[in-house]
């Protein structure tokens, strides 16, 4: 990282100079997105300052997005993602998303379970109250930067053993014959909870994007909803609009 050369009476807080070495250490690529940072210790004594200093400076740089914490492994410096460009208009699964780009889909598992409906779920999904759903949470990678969490429901009556799906829901369902063919869904601004940011690899209270898809069958029947958080720095999502004549 180098040393903090800066003159004894440099009225700037040492935390604050030791932040400007580590961001210039990863500007100038000594410091290489996923490379673990010294440990708090080394940095200490390495700059000669105290390891609150250090840990003051390393939590701030951790809020800017640009070292992340995992626990139990230390921390790293953060990946900038890859800017994803997503097309409004079409249906298509965050794996086929992903395949069409070149970039590898892989996830981690919150949850599968089934249940009973909440009121709210089956209201959206057409259910009667006794209706079991599945419920699939998950993380979502591209090429291993955690793009986004999504939560879909699916009715038990298309997807009885949530278990079932490994990477894609879609290609469960299109085997099962009920592919969703039409979808409505709405995005809104949110800021994501430190729980949240902290899967995602952002800073808490960082920009995403919340969305809800409903699909549905050919004959209304609504198949999916899905509830999600997109990485506000890693999506752009893209309407092509005709004038109306
Ligand atoms: C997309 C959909 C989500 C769907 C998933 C299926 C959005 C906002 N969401 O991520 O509703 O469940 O694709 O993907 O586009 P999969 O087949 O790869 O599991």
């Amino acid at each position: 990282l180098g040393s903090l050369a800066l003159p004894p009476y440099d009225p700037t807080p040492l935390y604050l100079r030791l932040q400007e070495q580590i961001k210039s250490a990863i500007d100038a690529g000594k410091l290489k997105p996923l490379e673990a940072l010294p440990g708090e210790r080394d940095i200490a004594e390495s700059f000669n300052v105290s390891r609150v200093t250090v840990r003051k400076a390393i939590s701030g740089l951790v809020e800017q997005g640009l070292l992340t914490q995992r626990q139990g492994s230390g921390t790293f410096v953060a990946v900038p993602p890859q800017r994803v460009e997503q097309p409004l208009s079409r249906l298509t699964s965050f794996t086929e998303d992903m395949r069409l780009r070149g970039l590898e889909a892989s996830v981690v598992w919150l949850g599968r379970t089934v249940s009973l409906a909440s009121p709210q779920e089956a209201m959206r999904l057409s259910l009667s109250p006794n209706d079991t759903v599945a419920r699939l949470r998950r993380l979502r990678f591209a090429n291993k930067v955690p793009m986004a969490i999504e939560c879909a429901t699916v009715p038990t009556r298309f997807l009885p053993d949530p278990t079932v799906v490994e990477a894609s829901l879609y290609d469960v369902l299109e085997a099962r014959g009920c592919l969703p063919v039409r979808a409505l869904q709405r995005l809104h601004a949110a800021n994501l909870n430190t729980e949240d940011a902290g899967m995602l690899e952002v800073a808490p209270g960082a920009a995403a994007l919340a969305i809800d898809r409903l699909s549905y069958l050919e004959n209304g029947t609504p198949v999916e909803f899905t509830q999600s958080f997109y990485r506000g720095d890693a999506y752009d999502f893209v309407a092509e609009l005709n004038l109306r004549r």
